[in-house]
């Protein structure tokens, strides 16, 4: 009998095949089947910066493949799968280059890739450790929360592909806001999370058995839960590490079916949500009258051309400094979100890890170019639109009718437990 999950994912891909404007939903959920399919699982390791992630991963593969430091250091995702031990760097231009463990650093490291001028999308490496055996997909991240946004940013994206999550905490700090919101985050994607307390190797047991506790009972707070799976750990000297390995391999035996089909279920939910709100754009800019559209069309030029003129003429001193672009580009993203929000009535949703961030430090090019590509989305939306408008009003009607009857099947997928 076929899982009832894997059904939904094939229904809301059949359905997303049918339509262009869901181009991005259809390729994100088809993904999603694949992986149901393999009954592939992926851990992540996830949590701020400085946490000892790239160190615990390390512990766990009981090898130390991947650069640790004091300075935040890792920039780029490394996916570690069961296989003869290699190393591939892969490229946002599709390039994929295998290279030695000792050439990593290069590109992981933040210090030498820095904001990844290097355009890596990812490390993919192979190990033979017995972690791995079973086929599950070890990923270690950048932290968030660090002044390298770039790297929060890679978090947050990874954290929608994760099944399962190793969050790393350190018994160094408390934990603070930033990780609260991440957490909470996570908690929207992710099925099942694993709480590794890590440097305990720094502080004597009374304290440690206080940290403990204060942790539980805000984690529980957070997630909503009476218990949380919690491990104290110390990277460094291994305490701890094989508890934490056992849980999760544990789980991987016998629960691995139930945490891949609730996070799919996660995903699928998310996915359906934003189908939901660029169909919804699409619907409600079609039905309005042909002069209503004309204008909020030449209000929504004349809004990016002003965005646009405000970019280029920044000094070039603040297009070179990378805390003002990204603050620019953010103040962008918002502003266009609020216009479209006046104009149609709905949220426009972005796909803002789809924006390519090129690197900034030495020109005002790729702010202006980075803007370019954040409105020419939403034009590209509009023109399609306009150009339907153009076709007879028989067709603009059926089209509107077709496109309420998805709206129909969406509502009804996102409400479905
Ligand atoms: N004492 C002690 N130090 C640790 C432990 N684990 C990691 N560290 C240290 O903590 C620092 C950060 O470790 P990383 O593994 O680079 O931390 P990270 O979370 O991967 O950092 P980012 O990649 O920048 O997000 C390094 O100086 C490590 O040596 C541990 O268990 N005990
Ligand atoms: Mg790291």
């Amino acid at each position: 009998m076929e899982n009832s999950i894997l059904q939904k994912v094939k229904e809301a891909e059949a359905l997303f095949e049918n339509y262009e404007i869901t181009g991005n939903e259809l390729a994100r959920v088809r993904q999603l089947r694949e992986k149901l399919e393999e009954q592939h699982l992926t851990v992540s390791v996830i949590g701020q910066f400085k946490r000892g992630k790239s160190a615990l991963t390390n512990a766990i593969l009981e090898d130390d493949i991947l650069p640790v430091g004091i300075v935040p250091v890792t920039a780029v995702v490394t996916t570690v799968d069961y296989g003869s031990k290699s190393a591939e760097v892969h490229f946002s231009n599709g390039i994929k280059k295998e290279v030695a463990f000792e050439e990593l650093s290069a590109y992981v490291n933040e210090q030498e890739n820095s904001d990844n001028h290097l355009n890596v999308t990812k490390v993919a490496i192979k190990s033979p450790a017995e972690f791995l055996k079973n086929g599950l997909t070890f990923v270690d991240t950048p932290g968030v929360g660090s002044m390298h946004e770039k790297n929060s940013e890679e978090a947050y994206a990874f954290v929608k592909e994760s099944d399962a999550v190793i969050f790393t905490l350190s018994v160094d700090s408390p934990i603070n806001q930033i990780e609260v919101d991440f957490l909470k985050n996570a908690k929207e994607y992710a099925a099942k999370f694993y709480f590794a307390v890590n440097k305990t190797d720094v502080i004597g047991e009374d304290e440690l058995e206080a940290y403990l506790e204060y942790c539980r009972r805000l984690i529980c707070g957070i997630m909503e839960v009476n218990e949380i799976m919690m491990f104290p750990v110390s990277a460094k000297t291994g305490e701890g590490i094989e508890k934490l390995k056992s849980a999760v391999l544990d789980d991987l035996g016998s629960e691995s079916a139930r945490i891949l089909e609730e996070s799919t279920k996660l995903k699928l939910h998310d996915i359906v949500m934003s189908a939901l709100a660029q169909v919804t754009f699409y619907r409600n800019a079609l039905s309005l009258t042909g002069a209503e559209f004309d204008s909020k069309l030449a209000e929504m030029k004349q809004f990016s051309e002003k965005i646009h003129k405000e970019t280029e003429s920044l000094p070039e001193a603040l297009k070179a400094n990378k805390v003002v672009c990204d603050a620019h580009t953010n103040d962008v993203k918002n502003r266009l979100t609020e216009k479209v929000k006046e104009m149609f009535g709905i949220d426009y949703y972005y796909e803002i890890e789809d924006v390519e961030y090129g690197r900034q430090d030495k020109s005002g090019d790729d702010l202006v170019a980075k803007v370019d590509r954040i409105c020419s989305a939403l034009d590209k939306t509009l023109n399609t639109i306009f150009m339907h408008r153009e076709e007879n009003t028989y067709v603009v009607a059926r089209r509107i009718n077709d496109l309420n009857r998805l709206v129909r099947k969406l509502v009804k997928m996102r409400d479905e437990k």
